[in-house]
């Protein structure tokens, strides 16, 4: 889920954009009508492009859109942006207007690499000149001649009509070392044969009958790599500890068992947690190192940005609505504040009065979403570190949680 591509279709209005979102999805998702405006919120789907794998399409409202509504309607394009792995950007009747010349600059200002559609060639194919003017402005960009009302009456079971399309998207992704194995969290840390234990907590916070996302991560990668994952809670660790024939390679816990995980593991055991293992995996694992130093620098009425990147219904166990500002705030003995931003909201305006981000593991966000929301207030200079992180520092093991991945360390 959070390894897939994000592509997002932009254009002004009215030219083909949810069109193409449907015959890229092969469903009837977004509406499509003549009249200019019909796409107001961005509308998502996920699904399996031949040669690059899981993506999830994003169609979008005209950058052209006007007037009061329209207006915000362009704010939630733009707010897209940041969040895409790459970009289509369609246009037709030859027509390249300043708004298109602007996004296209907004999409090269943010390192969103794009394609160049044009579309309903059926009508009006794309001119010498304008592929020539295309190319010369956007040398790195492929421009793509394109109908959607054509690759509509080419579906057969025997050609994929956007084949083109895929081919330009892959390349493109290729160009900018997007479509590539993720890297795992595990890689280099367990390998075949070894056993790596994962301490779940059925708690409160825990979801009815099924595991989180982080913990399936890792038992996946477990099995990638050929180890062997053994699930079971922290009550029940000392005995599977003491039922393996070796020390397993690795324990991985919940972060809000560290305390008493890290009693019941010897030390000579590598011990991390989930979020730990995320930040390995979904990048900044160094900027958060650095920045879980700052926890240390905390005073009485300091902010703290708390950045929780999946949506769930808050109660009293919430990591991080309560419990972890309470760890915080024990921890330092400092009267701290808190602020919260949720899913893939947008970062307040200012972010220069907190004297410290905390990210959660952001196992529903994509690496890039991820990015786009850490390295900016890395870039502004505020530490951030994540969940994972401060818990260990609150716990008083830091330095171990995070040396399994730290060697020198
Ligand atoms: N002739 C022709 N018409 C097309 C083609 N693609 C889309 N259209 C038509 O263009 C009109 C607008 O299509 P949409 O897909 O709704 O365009 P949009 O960019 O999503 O528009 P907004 O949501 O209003 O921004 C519809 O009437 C489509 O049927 C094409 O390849 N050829
Ligand atoms: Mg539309």
């Amino acid at each position: 889920m959070s390894q897939e591509l994000h592509i997002g279709l932009f254009g002004r209005r009215n030219q083909g954009k949810s069109s193409l979102f449907n015959l890229l999805t092969g469903q009837q998702v977004s509406i499509v009508s003549e009249n200019p405006g019909t796409t107001t919120d961005p509308v998502k789907k996920s699904c399996e492009v031949f040669g690059i794998g899981k993506c999830v399409f994003i169609d979008t409202a005209g950058f052209d859109d006007a007037g009061q509504l329209g207006t915000k309607r362009v704010e939630k394009t733009l707010e897209m942006v940041s969040r895409m792995d790459a970009g289509i950007l369609l246009v037709s009747g030859n027509a390249f207007t300043e708004e298109d010349k602007a996004f296209a600059r907004y999409l090269q200002d943010a390192g969103v690499p794009f394609l160049i559609v044009h579309n309903k060639s059926d009508e009006i194919p794309l001119s010498a000149a304008s592929r020539q003017m295309l190319q010369k402005s956007y040398p790195a960009c492929t421009v793509l001649d394109f109908s959607v009302k054509q690759a509509l009456l080419k579906i057969s079971p025997e050609e994929y009509p956007c084949q083109a399309l895929a081919d330009a998207l892959k390349d493109l992704l290729d160009r900018h070392g997007l479509v590539r194995e993720p890297v795992r969290a595990l890689e280099g840390i367990a390998g075949q044969g070894d056993v790596v234990i994962l301490v779940c907590p059925v708690d409160a916070e825990a979801p009815k009958d099924r595991l989180i996302l982080p913990q399936v991560m890792m038992a996946r990668q477990c099995l990638d790599l050929h180890a062997m994952p053994f699930l079971c809670q922290a009550e029940e660790l000392p005995a599977a500890m003491s039922g393996l024939a070796a020390d397993p390679a690795l324990v991985i816990t919940d972060s809000q068992a560290f305390k008493q995980v890290a009693r019941l593991v010897p030390d000579s055991v590598s011990l991390t947690s989930f979020s730990i293992c995320l930040a390995r995996q979904k990048g900044h694992f160094e900027d958060y190192v650095r920045g879980t130093e700052a926890l240390s620098r905390l005073e009485d009425g300091s902010r703290i940005l708390m950045l929780e990147s999946c949506t769930h219904q808050v109660n009293c166990h919430d990591i991080g609505r309560f419990k972890l500002p309470a760890a915080l705030k024990k921890a330092t003995g400092k009267d701290l504040s808190f602020a919260y931003v949720s899913g893939l909201d947008p970062l307040p305006s200012s972010v220069d009065s907190f004297a410290i981000a905390i990210q959660c593991g952001g196992c529903m966000v994509s690496n890039r979403q991820l990015s786009a929301r850490v390295g900016r207030l890395v870039k502004a200079g505020i530490p951030v570190c994540n969940y994972g992180m401060a818990l260990a520092w609150c716990s008083g093991i830091f330095s171990r949680a995070i040396r399994p991945f730290v060697r020198t360390l």
